[in-house]
């Protein structure tokens, strides 16, 4: 069966994983907390890069068990797993060539955490897929979307405007060339088969850029789905707005609605605003049986750990369902 088979009739309910340095922050810097989603932390308190890169020297998440968190999914019901490889922070929980600022080569912890998680996954039949900041790259004088201000949920710039102010001229080609290409080929090339790879947020990315990208991406691996956000109207399935749940019947097309299990995508320690297992079940339903799967996002600890809450609701699904 072909991923687009799958997408359609098997695949219904997925793990998405937002781990990243921001992890470590938790939503708070500093004696304040963000209000917003906790990935964008370093956005919201314009943290320099020169700082956050420290975050990478205390990434030493010693309870990390890529079996556990697989387990833990398909325990739920789930049958696939989508994770960030690297986020707006620009920072790669994978070994790559292109960039030091990765797990591998910049913390103390030193594994390829991409690497293991594709490895428990294909070991326990769990569907892969990973999530790749194609655009936004904070940790990049010509990371993109400069020319959209502060206008996203929380008035944070989608740029790193804080340590490369002059946003008249960047210019995200560089970006692509030098890190999102590569980067992309690596994550194709080095971690087995993909069933889908998860873009996001496009800005500045030009209709030829995304091209090229969904290109490669298909040059290397056929089978390998890619979502809406890869921007310019490609992509071979939908991605639904974050938390969108539509009332219309998607049967006919792929969707996917991604949404989250408390308010946020990247761990904060103060978020308790957890849906329950019934609710998880009624949105379960009310998407697949609209045609849409359903991709539940959890963000475990700085440690490695799923947040008690979020294990212990996946577990009660996994037992009503
Ligand atoms: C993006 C990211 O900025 C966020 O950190 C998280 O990774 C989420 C899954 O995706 O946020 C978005 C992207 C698109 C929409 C909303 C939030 N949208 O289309 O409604």
């Amino acid at each position: 069966m072909n991923n687009k088979q799958w997408f359609q009739e098997e695949a219904k309910f997925g793990m998405m994983i937002h781990w990243g340095l921001y992890t470590l922050l938790a939503g708070e810097y500093r004696g304040k907390r963000i209000p917003h989603i906790g990935e964008w932390a370093q956005s919201y308190f314009e943290i320099p890069n020169a700082e956050y890169e420290k975050l990478a020297e205390a990434f030493n998440p010693i309870y990390f068990d890529p079996e556990e968190w697989v387990l833990a999914a398909k325990a739920a019901g789930m049958n696939y797993m989508v994770v960030t490889s690297k986020h707006h922070e620009g920072f790669c929980l994978f070994h790559s060539a292109y960039d030091t600022f990765n797990v591998v080569d910049g913390t103390p912890f030193g594994r390829d955490v991409i690497g293991e998680l594709s490895q428990a996954c294909r070991k326990h039949g769990l569907k892969f897929g990973l999530y790749y900041s194609q655009e936004l790259d904070w940790h990049e004088p010509n990371g993109g979307g400069y020319k959209s201000g502060k206008t996203n949920c929380g008035e944070m710039s989608w740029t790193n405007c804080w340590d490369f102010p002059d946003n008249e001229h960047k210019n995200f080609e560089q970006c692509f060339r030098a890190k999102t290409l590569p980067q992309v080929k690596e994550l194709l090339t080095n971690y087995g088969d993909l069933c889908l790879i998860w873009f996001d947020t496009p800005h500045v990315i030009t209709p030829a850029q995304s091209q090229e990208l969904y290109d490669l991406v298909k040059s290397l691996q056929p089978n390998c789905l890619i979502n809406t956000r890869i921007g310019n109207g490609l992509g071979d399935y939908r991605s639904m707005g974050d938390n969108e749940i539509p009332d219309e019947d998607m049967s006919g097309i792929l969707a996917e609605a991604p949404t989250t299990l408390n308010d946020t995508w990247g761990f904060k320690y103060f978020d308790d605003n957890w849906k329950s297992a019934d609710e998880v079940l009624r949105l379960k339903n009310h998407l697949n049986s609209r045609g849409i799967n359903y991709l539940l996002n959890v963000g475990p600890d700085g440690l490695g750990r799923l947040p008690a809450p979020a294990a212990d609701i996946l577990k009660e699904v996994g037992k009503r369902a």
